[in-house]
């Protein structure tokens, strides 16, 4: 019983949010680079407010972020202590690509996550790659106005040949895309979108979520054929919605919700755009524009395995008065009465990843993979520079009992863990430093000041137990 003897336990990074090196290695410029930190950081990731250059009045914390392009060895050789038995990294397009629409990638590049590749196999550690996390070179979106163009779809196909080939039997898990839904709610950032006056914004984002997914479908495709032994996952930002009342509209709108979520599932792993979805779109008035073998590509290269984040529930109501406080949001939510909420105001609920976990494996019958979750809160150091981080630990424990309960009780066939930010990182979201989610804490703030030191924190040493265990062993003393 239990977890699988060989489940995946280990940490998750995004090369935006901790490499910095922005300018080395003939590396291009990126949308993840361009958005600040600051009041103007939401409208410049929801592409409202142009920003595809830096300029003097802002600070831009994914520059140098914890400097791990120049720190990866010591970083990786921390992950190998506690444990690690993988590790979630995405590959920066522009440094593969410097403007994305090249025919010959860049060496330097290539040969980057080729050496942290080695790195992690020297200490067992299997490489779980994110394809793209939210990055798209700073060139296709001005010239081609990124996921707007079907020409992203060969860009992409590209990128997938040359780094398939290149990292052939030193990666076996890949992500297409980090968390495909971000492209509704965050569209600059997760997916290179900027919006014109007049533009109608959701024909924008459901054809270029369809460039996405047909792109996906063709990684899918490439990685069978470059190496059969090669998994293909997609990833969604999930957090199952609850109805606020049992008020029929209410759990209506909650299952409305869902669906606006799983609708990239459904496509990635059931191969078909799902009924619902063509009749809302045709009642938004959206005509998406496919070509032909558009639906069989997608038919015939489902995914292998549905990974995602899970860092809350998320509650949906019919009320109008309650509907006007969730605006600003990335993920629209109101306010769950029953449970407890991090600094930051996500709420903390562990059954709800019991119960996300069983929507999903009822849904779509494979194997899953949790590649996020975890606790973003501020950790003050004590004189000897060690973080007591006992609400870290409390968080996770809970989760981990929780997906424990999916597995032994529930029966969903689980292939791992990453928590996010296994080291402390950029917040995606605000672009924080203060924000972090590590077992290593980094000496760095908001501003950009510190040495970069890395610290191991109190979780460090729980989560190495925890993994060594195999999950047996959650206690905190
Ligand atoms: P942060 C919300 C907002 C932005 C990105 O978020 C998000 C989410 C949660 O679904 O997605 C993921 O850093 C993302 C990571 C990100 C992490 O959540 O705002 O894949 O890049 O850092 C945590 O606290």
């Amino acid at each position: 019983m239990g977890f699988r003897k060989d489940f995946l336990w280990g940490g998750a990074t995004a090369a935006n949010q901790c490499e910095g090196g922005y300018n080395e290695g003939g590396r291009g410029l990126a949308n993840v680079d361009v958005v600040p930190i600051g009041p103007d950081r939401f409208p410049v990731i929801t592409g409202e407010m142009k920003m595809f250059d830096f300029d003097d009045d802002h600070f831009y914390p994914a520059k140098e972020a914890i400097d791990m392009y120049h720190r990866w060895q010591e970083d990786i050789a921390l992950f190998a202590e506690m444990g690690f038995k993988t590790y979630r990294l995405s590959i920066a397009w522009s440094r593969i690509f410097p403007n994305g629409d090249e025919k010959e990638p860049n060496e330097e590049g290539l040969k980057f996550y080729e050496d942290i590749f080695k790195e992690c196999k020297k200490y067992g550690i299997e490489p779980l790659v994110t394809i793209t996390h939210f990055d798209c070179p700073m060139h296709l979106i001005k010239e081609y106005g990124a996921w707007r163009s079907r020409k992203l779809v060969g860009f992409y196909e590209n990128l997938c040949h040359v780094i398939f080939n290149r990292y052939k039997g030193l990666v076996k898990y890949w992500l297409t895309f980090n968390e495909i839904n971000m492209i509704l709610h965050a569209p600059f950032m997760g997916a290179g979108l900027y919006f014109e006056e007049g533009d109608n914004k959701d024909q924008v984002k459901y054809q270029a979520a369809h460039h996405e997914l047909v792109a996906s479908a063709i990684a899918t495709k490439i990685a069978h054929e470059v190496d059969p032994e090669n998994k293909v996952g997609c990833m969604l930002a999930a957090g199952a919605y609850y109805p606020y009342s049992c008020k029929p509209e209410d759990v209506f709108a909650s299952r409305n919700n869902d669906r606006e979520n799983y609708f990239f599932i459904d496509v990635q792993s059931r191969g078909e755009y799902p009924a619902y979805a063509l009749k809302d779109l045709e009642r938004k008035g959206i005509e998406l524009k496919m070509e032909k073998g558009d639906l069989e590509l997608l038919k015939e290269n489902t995914v292998d395995f549905i990974s995602f984040s899970y860092y809350s529930s998320r509650v949906s109501t019919t009320d109008p008065e309650l509907l006007e406080q969730t605006a600003g949001n990335i993920f629209a939510s109101v306010k769950n009465p029953y449970l407890k909420a991090s600094e930051w105001g996500w709420q903390i609920d562990p059954l709800g990843l019991r119960i996300t976990l069983n929507d999903i494996y009822d849904r779509y019958q494979k194997p899953l993979f949790i590649v996020e979750n975890g606790l973003g809160a501020v950790d003050t150091p004590d004189s000897d520079g060690y973080v007591i981080d006992d609400y870290r630990i409390e968080y996770l424990a809970a989760h981990i009992a929780a997906m424990k309960d999916a597995v032994e009780l529930d029966g969903v066939d689980l292939l791992g863990y990453t928590t996010w930010g296994c080291i402390d990182l950029v917040s995606a979201g605000t672009g924080e430093m203060k924000k972090r989610y590590g077992f290593i804490y980094v000496d760095r703030d908001n501003e950009g000041n510190g040495t970069l030191a890395r610290t191991k924190k109190k979780s460090f040493d729980w989560y190495k137990q925890v993994i060594a265990t195999n999950g047996e062993d959650l206690s905190t003393e």
